[in-house]
């Protein structure tokens, strides 16, 4: 499985905003909110307990025949047949995660500037992430990098970027501007009253031409 064009809403089930009895149900609405891809983020949570609540979320993502992405653990992608693994600047290489994954798994790689764009393009990620774009309480730590470069990667970077980092409804619009076309919301969506109709009003903002 690869990231399809029509992939632009990348949804992050990440266990700091998201209670365990309602992973599932909000994996499902990530998806009815138009995500293309989906990521279970834990970075709390035990292996013995990340496994479990992974093979709860694989079918759903399955049935809508998108990707499901393990954050950190290819070891645990691997044992249950997800469709890869997203790793950080810290993690192992891409090539160390596809010996682990095996052939035909997406392997994506958050980057936090424009050189760590194209440096990782060595490593030859199937995407990227690109941020964060604005400040979030989601990764207090990093310096957001803001919008000036994200024109600039995606001349130099042929991947599927997905910007990321404080994006939400209002300001989806000067990311779009500023040259992105995908992206990836966390809290945002996760914190919605509504996060199916919230998903789907980014949606409608991510894919134009459709109705
Ligand atoms: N990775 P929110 S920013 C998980 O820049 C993550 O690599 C980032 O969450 C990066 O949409 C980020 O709530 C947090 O801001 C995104």
């Amino acid at each position: 499985m690869k990231i399809s064009p029509s992939c632009k809403l990348y949804g992050i089930l990440d266990m700091g905003y998201v209670s365990r009895d309602s992973a599932l149900s909000k994996t499902e609405s990530l998806i009815a909110a138009g995500a293309g891809i989906i990521q279970l983020r834990a970075k709390t949570l035990p292996p013995t307990l990340l496994l479990p609540l992974a093979k709860e979320i694989l079918p759903a993502c399955k049935a809508a025949k998108i990707p499901f992405i393990i954050n950190d653990y290819p070891e645990i992608a691997a044992e249950i047949d997800a469709s890869g693994v997203h790793l950080g600047q810290d993690d192992l290489s891409v090539a160390d995660a596809r010996r682990i994954l095996g052939p035909n798994k997406i392997v994506g790689k958050s980057t936090h500037s424009l050189q760590q764009a194209t440096d990782a393009l060595l490593e030859a990620p199937d995407y990227l992430g690109f941020g964060p774009i604005f400040p979030t309480l989601t990764k207090p730590d990093y310096t957001p990098i803001g919008l000036s470069d994200i024109a600039e990667v995606h001349r130099r970077v042929h991947l599927p970027i997905f910007c990321i980092g404080g994006i939400h409804l209002e300001n989806l619009p000067i990311v779009l501007a500023a040259g992105a076309s995908r992206v990836a919301i966390v809290s945002a969506l996760l914190e919605a009253k509504n996060t199916v109709t919230y998903g789907n009003q980014c949606s409608a903002l991510l894919n134009p031409s459709s109705d």
